[in-house]
């Protein structure tokens, strides 16, 4: 298929850094502005100095103190999804996180990095520890309690039940709240395997939390930007092939979603990665239902899942993806 054959390409000549440099430099629009990032009562809001929401997608918080938090909402029209990436809570802002999810009326959250990485702190742990236990957070008025943990060996799922104390509409149990966390993947890395990847995305999709008729999932990292971006490009585009638009580039998807969120995507490595995901999740049928052959809209689809993809990349798929040096 044609992104079989641009995947191929661009493997063959180890063109990936050029690629994804141009993708860089493409990104760059001057119209787009951080302002409220770099405000003084803000700027301690932020995980990252470098890496801030834009004011015009950025989530504005209400009725609360402070309105800002370091997430803004991607939107991919063409396929109706819609995405918040967040950065990793620190300590200070768990609660305008929780708050965050609360009135954006999200349903899950999509955790793809560790607490700690290399010894480092990467993100504040701002659910409870123990099966049970509650957590809360005076300041917004939440309560957070861990109903359910099942911990797998790529990803844990756990079950939250989150209430409102000022919400009186809202009496316990609360709305419930899934968290899946992807463990295994690396910062500025790429995941061990596309088909592990893709598993993880299935469980997601069945969950129903990326559906149009909740909230936008909250999909974060460390800094809301690489794992993330990689996350939601590769939902996003096998959406794309599975309603037939062959002819949108992997390219155009991301570009149009750095408009939203700065950085998305964080290394040739991992774009790559996400080129692999989706030649392998095209002929997945739990990601890209296969509509048969009737039908000329159909048949576009047809040509993106046929060819040498199969044999070709799942041998090149288990093995670790190169690094940039
Ligand atoms: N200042 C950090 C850096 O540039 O290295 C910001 C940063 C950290 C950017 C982590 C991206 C990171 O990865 P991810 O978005 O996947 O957590
Ligand atoms: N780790 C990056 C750095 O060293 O600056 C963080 C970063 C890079 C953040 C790029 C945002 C970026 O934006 P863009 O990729 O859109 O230029």
């Amino acid at each position: 298929s044609r992104l079989t054959a641009e995947f191929k390409e661009i493997d063959g000549a180890n063109r990936w850094d050029e690629v994804y440099s141009k993708i860089m430099e493409e990104s760059v629009n001057p119209l787009l502005f951080s302002k409220e990032a770099r405000k003084p009562r803000n700027r301690i809001l932020n995980r990252y100095k470098n890496v801030n929401p834009y004011d015009h997608s950025r989530v504005v918080l209400s009725d609360f103190e402070v309105d800002y938090v370091n997430a803004n909402l991607v939107e991919v029209p063409s396929v109706g999804r819609r995405y918040i990436l967040s950065q990793g809570p620190l300590e200070i802002t768990s609660s305008h996180f929780w708050l965050m999810i609360w009135q954006q009326k999200s349903k899950g959250i999509i955790m793809l990095n560790g607490l700690f990485e290399k010894k480092v702190p990467k993100c504040f742990q701002y659910w409870p520890d123990k099966v049970g236990t509650t957590l809360t957070f005076n300041d917004v008025q939440i309560m957070v309690k861990l109903d359910e943990e099942v911990s797998g060996s790529v990803f844990t799922t756990r079950k939250f039940s989150v209430t409102k104390t000022s919400d009186s509409a809202v009496l316990p149990p609360g709305r419930i709240i899934t968290q899946f966390h992807y463990t295994t993947w690396p910062d500025f890395g790429a995941p061990k395997t596309p088909a592990e990847f893709l598993d993880f995305l299935v469980a997601v999709r069945e969950s129903g939390v990326l559906s149009p008729d909740v909230g936008p999932a909250i999909v974060h990292c460390s800094a809301g930007i690489g794992r993330s971006g990689t996350f939601c490009l590769v939902d996003a585009f096998l959406l794309e092939l599975g309603a037939g638009r062959q002819k949108v580039s992997i390219r155009e998807c991301l570009l149009a979603m750095r408009q939203f969120r700065m950085g998305l995507v964080q290394t040739s490595e991992q774009y790559r990665f996400a080129f692999l995901a989706i030649l392998h999740g095209a002929k997945d049928e739990r990601l890209v239902p296969c509509r048969g052959s009737a039908g000329s809209e159909n048949g576009t689809i047809v040509t993106v899942l046929d060819g040498p993809v199969e044999r070709e990349e799942n041998s090149e798929g288990a093995e670790p993806v190169a690094t940039d040096g």
